[in-house]
């Protein structure tokens, strides 16, 4: 039967005879394995949602996505027991690792299996997106719901599947943070990139250095908005993301984009103001420009090394994830690579993983270093782990188009369209994932953030969870599905010509 999974032959390669794409199924990132079993399963209005104890966390999920589909559903700590079945098997960990999952929809329910909740999860989010899009604004669905019967067994391509916001140039709170975390988990994506300071905004909280945030909070590039975000709150968004398989990493950039830090603490600029343009910024005014690469830390002063140090070690202790990102792009100095190496120390000093843009990794790093590429320009050792962020594919502050107002072009003189981000294809084998940035020198309101993500960084989660062959007018076709789904959720997305959305 459907529900004897025996005889599948592990999530890589189809099970046989399965029919690998059937174009009613629009699930995004598209399922590794995905066969369709014929018929509809139709759901009840009374559902009850059993689950083993390992997946008690899961339940609400579901119970939740029904709900907002006018489902009323109990759940019981029983396994096998009711229409919707979850659970946790650690035997399946070697076949799917922590992330993936086996679904089944029979004529009789609906059952996911994962090794572990993470993976539960993301069945749930294919369930989700089997559910119509009337779920995501609790609109009234009139009418019978039906599932398609189908047997999916899933799991990503690469662990690091991500996105960053610059809240620093334009300050995004806590209110937007939390949005985009349910948007990315909707699509399977699991790494939140905040880039938390730069010379126009200090946005976090420091209680060691408090001047960071009471200052560099009230400064923005011109016509953004400033402020930043407090403890309690940085703490909330992990939360909220942890929930949802999301690790937050916070970067505070350094040695470079540290204007907001030197008019806080003027002893860690070089006494004679040399490394200051002064026809760029007159201390101690903040900044609100678009200039980048000019100021920095003054490396030969004790005083900054006990200032990275405390403001590290702070932020170690309020962050949940294994990384911290240490910044390290775009500053000439000759202890650069000194000033890199004694951050990472510092970093691992604390229990965490240093990451830096990939500048950083010309430094003398240890192995756990991991640096992020964005211009390509740097050869570092082939040991070394890579987010891939290269802007030409992955810099959403570019336009989605040509000459879209308001993007930048330097990479990428026709911006980075759709179609560009989802043929990225890796040879690299050191490459962990996928992340795309929006940086927001000019992207201040919420409506311009959402139009740089949207739908791009949904090609993003697909191309970092499936490992099928790009076909990029199969890929389209999924996509306009999702168009309905995307207003609900109040996404204001790009309408992409590329898509002959209206
Ligand atoms: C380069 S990429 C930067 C950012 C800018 C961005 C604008 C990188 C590590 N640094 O400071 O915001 O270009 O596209």
């Amino acid at each position: 039967s459907f529900l004897t999974l025996v005889g599948c032959s592990g999530y890589k390669r189809a099970t046989s005879g399965a029919k690998q794409t059937d174009t009613s199924i629009n699930i995004i990132p598209k399922p590794a394995n995905l066969n369709v079993t014929g018929g509809m399963y139709k759901l009840p209005r009374k559902n009850s949602i059993c689950y083993n104890s390992e997946a008690a966390s899961s339940a609400p999920w579901l119970q939740q996505i029904l709900e907002a589909a006018q489902l009323h559903s109990e759940i019981k700590n029983v396994t096998g027991c009711g229409n919707w079945n979850l659970s946790v098997d650690k035997e399946l960990m070697s076949q799917l690792g922590e992330e993936g999952y086996i679904l089944d929809i029979t004529s009789k329910g609906v059952n996911i299996k994962s090794a572990g909740t993470a993976g539960l999860f993301y069945g749930i989010q294919s369930i989700r997106q089997l559910l119509p899009s009337e779920i995501e604004s609790e609109q009234l669905i009139s009418g019978r719901i039906a599932l398609p019967q189908l047997h999916i067994e899933d799991a990503p391509k690469y662990s690091w599947r991500g996105s960053m916001i610059d809240v620093a140039r334009s300050f995004f709170g806590k209110e937007y943070i939390l949005k985009h975390i349910d948007r990315m988990a909707l699509y399977k994506l699991n790494r939140l990139h905040l880039h938390l300071t730069d010379d126009q905004g200090w946005r976090i909280e420091l209680k060691s250095k408090p001047r960071l945030s009471e200052i560099g909070g009230k400064s923005s590039v011109v016509n953004a908005q400033s402020g930043f975000i407090t403890q309690q709150e940085y703490i909330e968004i992990q939360e909220y993301a942890l929930a949802r398989n999301i690790v937050v990493i916070p970067e505070i950039d350094m040695p470079g984009h540290i204007y907001t830090a030197l008019v806080a603490y003027p002893e860690l600029n070089c006494e004679d103001l040399t490394n200051i343009n002064t026809e760029v910024a007159t201390p101690p005014q903040l900044y609100s420009k678009y200039k980048v690469g000019w100021s920095k830390l003054c490396l030969d002063k004790p005083e900054v090394y006990e200032f990275v140090s405390e403001i590290l070690g702070e932020l170690a202790t309020l962050t949940k994830g294994p990384w911290l990102h240490i910044g390290g792009d775009e500053i000439k100095d000759p202890l650069y690579e000194e000033f890199i190496k004694k951050a990472e120390a510092i970093v691992n000093q604390n229990g965490k993983i240093a990451i830096g843009w990939e500048e950083a990794t010309k430094a003398d790093i240890s192995n756990s270093f991991i640096g992020q590429r964005w211009n390509g320009k740097t050869t570092s050792k082939t040991s070394i782990k890579v987010i891939e962020s290269i802007c030409s594919s992955f810099y959403f502050d570019h336009g989605n188009v040509t000459g879209q107002p308001n993007t930048n072009n330097w990479c990428k003189k026709t911006g980075v369209s759709l179609e560009e981000v989802y043929s990225f294809i890796s040879e690299d084998t050191n490459v962990l994932g996928f992340e795309a940035p929006v940086w927001t020198e000019l992207v201040t309101t919420e409506a311009m953030l959402d139009n740089r993500f949207w739908p791009r960084t949904i090609a993003v989660a697909e191309i970092s969870w499936s490992d099928t062959k790009r076909d990029f007018l199969e890929f389209t076709k999924r996509l306009k599905t999702h168009e309905a789904r995307l207003k609900a959720m109040g996404i204001n997305y790009f309408a992409s010509p590329e898509l002959e959305w209206k």
